[in-house]
């Protein structure tokens, strides 16, 4: 009877402690810690109609059980939101899902994500400041002037703040890399890019567009850029003669560590910021794991304590009926 009653109250702590939103390592030992600091999702704003962890401005529109909608299918619109505080994660991945639809035959012109030393900024490139310093990822749905590619064409570009986006061709002039991905616009299945970054190790951005949890390769490097230490996460999107919506429906941003410690930078000389920023991140997150491991433990004693006390009074409650 109390191993049966210990089994069950452990089964209970379990169940209260599978969270979802907590650190997962997977099958290749990379540990991934949501950051909520850089996530969205409906419904977008609390009570006072404000996102913690985000700003928006221009002509962006939150329905909260749908969408953050950062141009409307309307012509000259210009919106964005960006994160409030940098990203300063050594290594991340950022999921996005969004959605570009439209009524017209011809649409326009796209929208972007960012990863810049600027925030909330808004200007030419797909609503947002050119000459930005960081990573620029854009889905250009209007193919304005490049011969031979297919559109909408998803590209990044690597600003060094002087830098200016060649808007007229399409941003070929300052391509870092990119892929053309036909029918990412009104696409039939939940349309989402997947952004991975381990500093000084590689850069990928991966799209679902065609079926549903399969990712394409956009395109993936061994030699990542490199983001500056203060950079914030946006979105922003513009519309000129040609129009579309251009919605966010949620973000998800983590926190990526190798726990195999593969890292073939820690040993090259002459790269100890790396070797070193990683030491540091994970002394910080076993001391995370432990204060954990403690509360985990904690609430296994009230449990088992719990259902002693109560096992010791039903005893006793039982005992006295048997003797009345
Ligand atoms: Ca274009």
């Amino acid at each position: 009877m109390r191993l049966s009653t210990s089994l069950s109250a452990l089964g209970l702590v379990a169940c209260a402690l599978a969270h979802p939103d907590v650190t997962t390592t997977d099958a290749n030992g990379i540990r991934s810690i949501p950051l909520r600091t850089h996530s969205l999702s409906a419904p977008y704003l609390d009570s006072d109609m404000q996102s913690r962890w985000f700003d928006f401005g221009g002509n962006t529109i939150v329905r909260a059980d749908q969408y953050i909608r950062l141009t409307s299918d309307r012509p000259s619109q210009e919106g964005w939101l960006f994160s409030r505080v940098p990203l300063t994660a050594t290594n991340w991945e950022i999921e996005v899902e969004f959605k570009i639809h439209g009524l017209g035959n011809l649409h326009g012109d796209g929208f972007a994500i960012w990863l810049t030393k600027q925030r909330a900024t808004p200007g030419p490139v797909f609503g947002s400041t050119d000459r930005f310093e960081g990573l620029g990822i854009f889905f250009d749905t209007y193919k304005n002037n490049r011969p031979g590619t297919v559109f909408p064409y998803v590209m990044a570009m690597v600003g060094d703040g002087s830098k200016s986006y060649d808007k007229s061709n399409d941003g070929k002039e300052n391509e870092f890399m990119g892929c053309s991905a036909r029918g990412i616009r009104g696409a039939s299945v939940p349309t989402k890019a997947k952004l991975t970054y381990f500093q000084d190790k590689s850069l990928r951005l991966e799209l679902q567009y065609k079926s549903e949890d399969s990712w394409e390769l956009c395109f993936e490097t061994s030699e990542p850029p490199t983001i500056p230490s203060v950079a914030y996460l946006g979105f922003s999107a513009e519309t000129g003669e040609l129009s579309d919506n251009h919605d966010i429906i949620s973000v998800s941003t983590k926190n990526l560590y190798d726990t195999k410690g593969r890292d073939s930078t820690m040993n090259k000389p002459g790269n100890k910021g790396a070797s070193k920023g990683s030491e540091r991140y994970s002394k910080k997150k076993e001391g995370g794991s432990w204060s954990w491991f403690f509360f985990k433990m904690l609430m296994f004693f009230m449990v088992m304590g719990g259902a002693y006390v109560g096992f010791t009074a039903w005893r006793a409650q039982k005992g006295r009926s048997h003797r009345f």
